[in-house]
């Protein structure tokens, strides 16, 4: 976390425990009863069902509800929570988000700085899934990059480096890596540094894996979580924040494992194409759907080499055609 926003979030702690405060006021048929002047500041860990793992500013962990009139918070979330008798925690307001991560209609998570989108060789990656998940996180505006995990299960490297070229020109960072053999895997860390990091992608490709991997002592935190909300160890059920020792923290999230997909507009489609950007309102008609139209700026840039074909290509399947 940057000391800006830190600081930022100092001032809006004072701001929202105004808020709550006023809330408290106003909900006096809320259940609980809470001490007045003890609001403090937490980060949200993880939430299962309508339960919130928060971690108080000292860095104790502490089980919370929310009030029912705020905001449903998740991973990532600076929250206002005062302490109950029993020793657990009521979220009494939510602060300004910086950003968030929306898939499915459902909130993922909150302060994100860089989005890795993971995929590997076993289940080996499908073209259509990534450039889906690279629009849902273009509309979101966070920075992207791509993670190909379990490189060594590859009889052709040089090929899945073809592969992924046309997003290298794009302009997204790949990293090629095998958490099993260990490949890449200093250098990956290197490209961390103090900031907070989500991993999203198909559920097998090893995101876990590599969080474990980059916090070796992480084993008893997931135990220590996966025991209190009674949930199993070996696939992520949900979105989880971790810090890494020597700074910054890692968002592990759920891949998917059904066939569910988000419903995308031509426009989220259209926006989600970064390297299309430059060229957009280039055309020659204003409402250009970059299809068929004659003096198209987009098929110009295909033609020319600025844009890849296959991505032109990927973009025309995505909008359905
Ligand atoms: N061969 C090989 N297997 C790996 C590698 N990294 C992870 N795996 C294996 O891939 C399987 C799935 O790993 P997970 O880390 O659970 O995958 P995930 O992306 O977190 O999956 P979900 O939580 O379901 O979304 C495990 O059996 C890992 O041991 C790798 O570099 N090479
Ligand atoms: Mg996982
Ligand atoms: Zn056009």
């Amino acid at each position: 976390m940057s000391l800006t926003r830190r600081q930022k979030w100092r001032i809006e702690k004072i701001q929202a425990e105004r808020i709550a405060r006023a809330n408290r006021a106003a909900d006096n048929s809320d259940d609980t009863e809470l001490d007045d002047g003890d609001a403090q500041t937490g980060l949200v860990i993880t939430r299962y069902g309508q339960r919130l793992l928060v971690e108080a500013e000292s860095g104790e962990l502490l089980q919370c509800t929310g009030r029912r009139n705020i905001e449903l918070s998740v991973a990532g979330d600076q929250v206002i929570y005062q302490t109950t008798d029993n020793g657990e925690g009521v979220v009494t307001a939510l602060l300004a988000r910086e950003n968030s991560l929306v898939r499915s209609q459902k909130l993922i998570a909150a302060n994100i700085d860089e989005l890795w989108l993971v995929v590997s060789i076993e289940p080996h990656y499908q073209f259509e899934l990534i450039d889906r998940y690279l629009v849902v996180a273009e509309n979101a505006n966070l920075p992207i990059n791509i993670v190909v995990n379990k490189i060594e299960l590859s009889s052709d490297i040089d090929k899945v480096k073809r592969d992924f070229s046309m997003y290298e020109s794009a302009g997204y960072n790949v990293s090629y890596l095998s958490v099993n053999e260990k490949i890449n895997i200093a250098e990956f860390k290197s490209q961390l540094n103090d900031k907070t990091h989500i991993f999203l992608g198909q559920s097998g490709v090893g995101k876990s894996s590599l969080i474990n991997e980059l916090i070796p002592d992480l084993n008893l935190r997931v135990n220590e979580i996966s025991t209190k909300s009674k949930l199993g160890k070996h696939t992520t059920t949900n979105t989880t924040l971790y810090h890494i020792p020597s700074g910054g923290d890692l968002i592990d999230s759920p891949g998917i494992r059904e066939f569910k997909l988000d419903e995308l507009t031509d426009k989220e489609i259209l926006s989600g194409f970064k390297e299309f950007k430059p060229f957009i309102g280039q055309c020659k008609f204003r409402n250009c759907a970059h299809i068929k139209e004659p003096k198209c700026a987009i098929k110009t840039a295909v033609e020319n080499g600025d844009i890849h074909p296959l991505r032109y290509a990927n973009y025309l399947q995505l909008i359905g055609l």
